[in-house]
C-alpha cells in the first residue's frame, strides 16, 4: 500500500506540472487600433479679444492642429472680413489684418487683409500638407495674430448699411469677428 501512495503522489505532481506548462507558455497579445482623426481645437486662448488701442498685432488664439492622415487640410474662414458692431441702423466695421503662424509652416497664413465672402486668399484660406506628418499626428500648434489698426476704406462687397472706420475713429461698442477653423483629411 505504501508504494501505491507514493506513486499516487508522483502522479499528482506530474499532473500539476502539466497544468503549469500552458501557463508558462502563455503569450500576451496586445493590440491597439488607431482611428483616423483630424481635429482642430482652441488651446490657451490668449484673450479672445484684441484691443484697438494696441498699435500692432496681437496674439488672440493658440490652436492645436492634429491629423494622422497621409494628407491634411486646414481651412480658415473669417466670417465678416472686418470687426462688426451693429446698432440696429448701421453695421459699423473696423478693418483688420490677420496672420497665422503654425509650427508646421505649410499651414502658415501670411499677413492678410480680409474681405467679406469666401474668395480664396481674401475671405477664405486653404492650406494643405500633402504627406503624413508625425508632429501633426501628435498635435501641433498654430497662433492667430490680429491687427485692428489696418486702415482700409475699400467698401467693395459691403452692405449699404455698412460704415467702415479706422479703429481710432470708430463709434464705441463691441466689435466682433468670427473665425472658423476646419481640419480635414485629403
Ligand atoms: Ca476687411
Ligand atoms: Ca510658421
Ligand atoms: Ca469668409
Amino acid at each position: 500500500m505504501r508504494k501505491v501512495i507514493i506513486s499516487s503522489a508522483v502522479l499528482a505532481a506530474a499532473v500539476a506540472g502539466l497544468a503549469a506548462a500552458p501557463a508558462s507558455a502563455e503569450t500576451l497579445n496586445v493590440q491597439t487600433s488607431i482611428a483616423p482623426y483630424c481635429s482642430v481645437r482652441l488651446a490657451n486662448v490668449s484673450s479672445g479679444a484684441t484691443s484697438v488701442a494696441n498699435t500692432g498685432e496681437v496674439e488672440v488664439a493658440n490652436l492645436q492642429l492634429a491629423c494622422n492622415n497621409d494628407g491634411a487640410r486646414l481651412v480658415v474662414n473669417p466670417r465678416s472680413g472686418d470687426f462688426v458692431h451693429t446698432d440696429g441702423v448701421f453695421e459699423h466695421r473696423i478693418n483688420y489684418s490677420m496672420r497665422l503662424d503654425a509650427d508646421i509652416n505649410n499651414f502658415d497664413i501670411a499677413n492678410s487683409d480680409t474681405f467679406p465672402g469666401d474668395a480664396e486668399g481674401q475671405g477664405l484660406f486653404t492650406r494643405d500638407l500633402a504627406a503624413y506628418s508625425q508632429p501633426l499626428a501628435s498635435g501641433s500648434n498654430a497662433k492667430l495674430w490680429l491687427n485692428a489698426n489696418v486702415n482700409n476704406q475699400d467698401t467693395t462687397g459691403l452692405p449699404a448699411s455698412s460704415r467702415l472706420y479706422p479703429a481710432n475713429a470708430a463709434p464705441s461698442g463691441t466689435y466682433t469677428e468670427v473665425f472658423e477653423f476646419t481640419m480635414s483629411a485629403i
